[in-house]
């Protein structure tokens, strides 16, 4: 799929517009990239169809980048407009609080060229001093600097994922290829990565390696051997090669899966059972005792198979050796997904398309949560278009089968601990979500007694912590407080699947399930292709060790509907 790298052009073409202060053309631009990205089909194909027209918001000139880039790699138009613009404006707009015109404004007053330039002039004080600015302003760039310098060496798993598979598919077509999986980080479901570790049993690795090098995808080959190869892809991602024999193929999974820390308690185990365990198999003096699956490694060192999610050396060990391994979710165990939205608020797709496309998935409901209020979220629901949603879906409700779509809302949690949806509307849907918006920077005093206010009157408390992962941390909040009162007036509290928001993340998960609280695991999707993002959302419930009875969508329509 073509879909994101197009869409990313043309968000990079809106930015070095907007930046230039072209009139209307960078929302054109934004419009096509977001429709683009929703897309279901291979844009690609439609171009080779010559049916770039009939995609919204694509119009002649915007066809005709498409098509050179498709055609070529390279956009002659965003090469001339960089030209004319001697601004890193991808480089700078990574880093919180900097949008086109804060990028403009520093370039024109500051010089401001890029991150480094940014870091100095932030440095030296002498951002505050602008117009509009402030000290204030000035802090959270120079934090916001060290979370990119941070996160520059990783990728969001959740965006990464779909290339990813893509290669795996390729290499399992191979008639050399005996068995294969994709193991390290990807593997445990991080929510970010550095690299991507394959692994691979064959007994041909000749062949196997020269087309794993000759990828389409591939950029550079960085190391090429006979059982190990290393190479970058065109999005920067590096994919590691592992070539084993069937024998060993279980201790190498075992081995590239991690983590460290894990592996490291293994061992140990191997050694007081006077044992050696490598990436080989395990030994007993110089025989090989295990090695060609992971279950018989973890079986001969007295445990049970570990699941990948949970081998970060968190107390799995441990709970394996006391038997007490808790039964994870499993990835086919969700029913339905509460929390997403369509054209009626910010989202790409009608209501029927969503509920077609959830149909797809196997999920039996699908809970419409567009935004209501008055807040700056484009086209935000206002009492009467709320009501006209509600008539439209219980009209796509007698047309479809096989899916139930339930009437939700999600509300703005406001500063003042109260939610903006009128009641007498609270009664006329099946599920009132909402989450926390804006101002972000009260507290945690401040900030816990607000949404805990809003708890008698919602189902779901969406993305609760605001964290974005690369961007920004999470508002200062009171958890436990939260669970609590999420307990006391029976509310869900979201995992939220979307690849940057994975909030709750893992370790919170957790707790909450250790504090007897309901999870609720949404994709807060926003597009139709958006849907496939539940798959992350159970990562990070099974890497907080939490079981199907933990999380409310894995129930049937039935028990949902009698829930709410
Ligand atoms: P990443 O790539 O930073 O997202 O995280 P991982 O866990 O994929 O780490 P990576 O790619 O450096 O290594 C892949 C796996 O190889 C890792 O999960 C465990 C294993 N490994 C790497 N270095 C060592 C080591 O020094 N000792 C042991 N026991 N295992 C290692
Ligand atoms: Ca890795």
């Amino acid at each position: 799929m073509k879909n994101k790298e197009v869409a990313s052009l043309l968000y990079e073409i809106a930015d070095l517009l907007e930046i230039k202060e072209v009139e209307w053309k960078p929302r054109a631009y934004r419009k096509a990239a977001q429709n683009i990205e929703a897309l279901s089909e291979d844009i690609k194909e439609i171009w080779k169809k010559g049916e770039l027209d009939k995609v919204p918001g694509v119009g002649e000139g915007i066809a005709k980048k498409i098509s050179e880039f498709l055609k070529t790699g390279k956009s002659s138009y965003l090469k001339k407009l960089k030209k004319n613009i001697p601004i890193d404006v991808e480089d700078l707009m990574n880093v919180p609080e900097m949008g086109p015109k804060t990028v403009k404004l520093l370039y024109k007053k500051l010089k401001v060229k890029n991150i480094k330039d940014l870091k100095r002039v932030a440095k030296k004080g002498k951002i505050s001093k602008l117009y509009g600015m402030g000290e204030k302003t000035e802090k959270e760039i120079l934090e916001g600097i060290k979370t990119v310098e941070v996160s520059k060496k990783r990728f969001l798993l959740g965006f990464m994922l779909p290339n990813i598979r893509e290669i795996e598919e390729k290499l399992k077509k191979l008639k050399e290829v005996q068995l294969i999986s994709v193991a390290g980080s990807v593997r445990r479901k991080k929510e970010t990565i550095h690299d991507v570790d394959i692994l691979i049993a064959s007994n041909n690795p000749v062949k196997v390696t020269e087309y794993f090098i000759n990828l389409g995808d591939v950029k550079k080959v960085l190391a090429k051997g006979p059982t190990k190869s290393s190479v970058k892809l065109k999005d920067n991602l590096q994919v590691d090669l592992r070539i084993v024999s069937k024998e060993s193929y279980g201790s190498a999974l075992q081995y590239l899966t991690g983590s460290k820390p894990h592996s490291i308690k293994l061992r140990k185990i191997a050694i007081k059972k006077g044992l050696k365990l490598s990436e080989y198999g395990i030994f007993k003096k110089k025989k090989k005792i295990a090695g060609r699956t992971e279950k018989e490694v973890y079986n001969k060192l007295g445990l049970p198979y570990i699941e990948p999610e949970l081998r970060e050396d968190r107390g799995e060990i441990e709970a394996g050796l006391k038997k007490k391994l808790p039964k994870l979710i499993g990835y086919g165990d969700i029913k339905g997904d509460l929390h997403v939205h369509s054209k009626w608020s910010d989202g790409n797709n009608t209501i029927e398309e969503m509920a077609l496309a959830a149909k797809k998935l196997g999920h039996s409901y699908l809970c419409i949560c567009d935004h209501f209020g008055n807040l700056r979220i484009a086209n935000s629901l206002n009492e009467r278009r709320l009501l006209k949603q509600i008539k439209e879906i219980d009209k796509v409700n007698k047309k479809l089968s096989g899916i139930r779509i339930l009437k939700g809302v999600e509300a703005n949690i406001l500063p003042s601990g109260k939610i903006d949806v009128p009641g007498k509307l609270l009664k006329e849907l099946d599920i009132i979500t909402a989450g926390v918006h804006s101002g972000f920077k009260s507290g945690e005093a401040s900030m816990t007694k607000r949404i805990v206010s809003v708890m008698d009157k919602i189902n779901i408390l969406n993305h609760p912590t605001g964290r974005l992962l690369q961007k920004r941390k999470g508002y200062e909040l009171d958890l436990s407080k939260v669970f609590d009162s999420a307990k006391d007036h029976d509310v869900a509290i979201e995992i939220n699947s979307f690849p940057n928001r994975l909030d709750l993340d893992d370790v919170n998960s957790r707790a909450a399930v250790d504090n007897g609280v309901k999870l609720v695991i949404n994709t807060d999707s926003h597009s139709i292709n958006q849907l496939v993002y539940m798959e992350l959302g159970i990562g990070v419930a099974r890497r907080g060790w939490c079981g199907k009875k933990n999380v409310i969508n894995t129930l049937p329509l039935n028990k949902i509907l009698k829930k709410f």
